[in-house]
C-alpha cells in the first residue's frame, strides 16, 4: 500500500495544465466602457455610444506582449458592466452599438487574429457577473452566459484560457445569480478541450491576492476543496456566505505542506497564478500614468511567480485611444530585455556532474544539462535525499541557479540547499523549499567553478529535469 505522501507525489498535471504552466508569462487585458468612465467597476448603465478607440490596433498591445516575452494574452470579452467587446448576437449591449468601426468591428477578433499572427497564444476573460442584463438573477442569465462562452468558444480559433472570477454582485434589477458553474465548464470541455478554466475553475489556482505577492512554497498539489470557487473579495458587492472560511482557502499561506495536505480525502493538481496589474487599477485611467510598477518590482515578481512554480499574469490596461500608454510599453520593453539577456547564456550548458545515486542510465545526472525538459536525473525508489556536485569546467561568476522538476512525474521536492566551493570549503549560496515546475534562486553573485546541490528533503523520491547557472546584466553593470 502507497502512503498518503506516496500518492501525493503521483499527482500529476493533465495535458493542458502542463502546456498552460509552460507559458510562463502573460498578459491580462481589460478594457471596456470603463476605459470611457475611469472607472474600476461600470454599473451596467453606460451608453455603448462612449467606446470609440479610435487609434485601436490590436498589433501594437501583442508587440508589447512579445516585447516583455509574454507568451499569451488574456482579454476581458465582458466585465462586470455588461459591455461586449464583440458583436454577440444575444445581447445589444456591445460594439455593434458603438461608434468603434461604425459599429460593424469585433474586438475580440482583432485581438484574436493578431495574437495568432504574432505567434502567441489567446485566452477569454468574460465576468459571469453582469450589471447590465435584466435575465440576470434568473435560469435564463445561466443559457445567456453559456451561448455567450459559445460564441467565445467558437468563433476565434483555439483558446488557452477562459478566464473567471467570482464575482457575484446584483445585477440591474437588484438580484442576484446562482451561477450554473459546471454548465459552463460543460460548454468549455465540448468547445475547447484544450484551454485551463482558470480562478473559478479547475485547472489554475489562484494564487490568493492581486498584488502580485507569492508564497515561499507553491504547490501544486493541493486539498481538492480548492477547486470550488472561492475567489471572495473583500468588497461588499462581492459575496461571501461564509461558507469557504470552514475550508482550505486560496489565500492561506500554506496549502500544500505535508500537515496541510494530511488527512483530506482528496489531492489534485491545482496550480497556481499570480495575476496583478502593473498599475494601481485593472482599467486605464490617466491619473495612474505615472504609477506604472518599476523595472525593479516588475523583476521581483517575475521572479518570485515564474520562478516560484507559477505563472505571471500581468494586466496591462489600453488607454482611450485604444492603445497600450507608453509608460507601459516602454518598461515592459526593458522588462523583456533584462529577463532576456539574464537567461541567454547557461553557464551549466556543458557542466558535469555527480550524483549520490541515480536510478538508471536513462536517469543519468547529465540530463540536467540536455537543455530537455522530458528527460530527467532521479534516484531510485524511495531515496527522499540526495546531493549532486556540479563541476562548470571552468570558474563562472554567477547569481542565478535555475532548478526544474520533471513535473509530468509529479512535484516532489520540499527543500534544498545550494553550495559553492571556495578554496575546498563548500559555503552556503541559498536554501529554498519547492521548486516544481521551476525555482530560480537569486544571490549575490559568486565566482566558483564547483556547486552542489543537496536534496534535503521530498516526497518519495524527487526528479530533477534542469540545472542552471546565469549570471544577471545587473551583476555585470556592478561588478
Ligand atoms: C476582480 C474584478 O472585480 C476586477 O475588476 C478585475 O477584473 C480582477 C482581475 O478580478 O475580481
Amino acid at each position: 500500500m502507497n502512503s498518503p505522501i506516496q500518492n501525493a507525489a503521483r499527482i500529476v498535471p493533465s495535458a493542458r495544465q502542463l502546456a498552460w504552466q509552460e507559458l510562463e508569462f502573460y498578459s491580462f487585458i481589460h478594457f471596456g466602457v470603463n476605459t470611457y468612465t475611469d472607472k474600476e467597476w461600470g454599473l451596467g448603465d453606460e451608453d455603448p455610444t462612449i467606446f470609440n478607440p479610435v487609434e485601436f490596433d490590436a498589433k501594437q498591445w501583442v508587440d508589447v506582449c512579445k516585447s516583455a516575452g509574454m507568451k499569451g494574452l488574456i482579454l476581458t470579452c465582458k466585465h462586470h458592466d455588461g459591455f461586449c467587446l464583440w458583436p454577440s448576437a444575444f445581447t445589444e449591449h456591445s460594439v455593434k452599438n458603438s461608434p468603434w468601426r461604425g459599429g460593424n468591428g469585433d474586438l475580440v477578433k482583432e485581438v484574436a487574429d493578431a495574437c495568432r499572427e504574432g505567434g502567441i497564444r489567446f485566452g477569454v476573460y468574460l465576468s459571469p457577473w453582469d450589471r447590465h442584463d435584466q435575465r440576470y438573477g434568473s435560469s435564463s442569465y445561466n443559457d445567456y452566459f453559456k451561448d455567450q462562452l459559445r460564441e467565445l468558444l467558437t468563433q476565434y480559433g483555439d483558446i488557452f484560457c477562459v478566464w473567471f472570477d467570482g464575482a457575484c454582485g446584483e445585477g440591474p434589477n437588484g438580484l442576484k445569480q446562482v451561477y450554473d458553474w459546471d454548465g459552463y465548464y460543460e460548454v468549455i470541455r465540448e468547445c475547447q478541450p484544450n484551454a485551463v478554466i482558470s480562478v473559478c475553475g479547475p485547472d489554475v489556482r489562484w494564487c490568493g491576492n492581486e498584488a502580485g505577492h507569492t508564497r515561499e512554497s507553491e504547490w501544486s498539489v493541493v486539498p481538492a476543496e480548492l477547486q470550488d470557487c472561492e475567489k471572495i473579495q473583500e468588497n461588499s458587492q462581492h459575496v461571501d456566505d461564509g461558507e469557504f472560511s470552514k475550508r482550505a482557502n486560496s489565500r492561506d499561506e500554506n496549502l500544500g505542506s505535508r500537515d496541510a495536505i494530511a488527512g483530506k480525502d482528496k489531492l489534485i493538481w491545482y496550480p497556481a497564478e499570480v495575476n496583478t496589474s502593473i498599475r494601481p487599477g485593472w482599467f486605464y485611467h490617466a491619473s495612474e500614468d505615472e504609477q506604472v510598477r518599476s523595472l525593479e518590482e516588475l523583476l521581483n515578481i517575475y521572479y518570485k511567480s515564474v520562478g516560484g512554480n507559477a505563472t505571471f499574469l500581468l494586466n496591462l490596461p489600453p488607454d482611450m485611444r485604444g492603445l497600450i500608454h507608453e509608460n507601459d510599453a516602454r518598461r515592459m520593453a526593458e522588462l523583456g530585455q533584462t529577463i532576456r539577456s539574464t537567461f541567454q547564456h547557461n553557464l551549466a550548458s556543458n557542466a558535469h556532474a555527480s550524483a549520490t545515486e541515480v536510478l538508471n542510465e536513462n536517469h543519468a545526472v547529465d540530463r540536467l544539462f540536455d537543455g530537455n525538459k522530458d528527460t530527467f536525473w532521479c534516484p531510485r525508489e524511495g531515496t527522499e535525499h540526495a546531493s549532486i556536485e556540479i563541476d562548470l569546467k571552468e570558474e563562472q561568476t554567477f547569481d542565478t541557479i535555475v532548478l526544474k522538476e520533471q513535473v509530468l512525474s509529479g512535484q516532489r521536492i520540499e527543500k534544498v540547499r545550494l553550495e559553492y566551493l571556495d578554496q575546498g570549503i563548500w559555503k552556503p549560496l541559498i536554501e529554498c523549499t519547492t521548486i516544481g515546475y521551476k525555482r530560480i534562486c537569486r544571490f549575490t553573485p559568486v565566482s566558483a567553478r564547483h556547486i552542489r546541490l543537496t536534496i534535503e528533503e521530498s516526497r518519495w523520491f524527487p526528479t530533477l529535469s534542469a540545472f542552471e547557472v546565469y549570471l544577471s546584466p545587473r551583476s555585470v553593470t556592478a561588478s
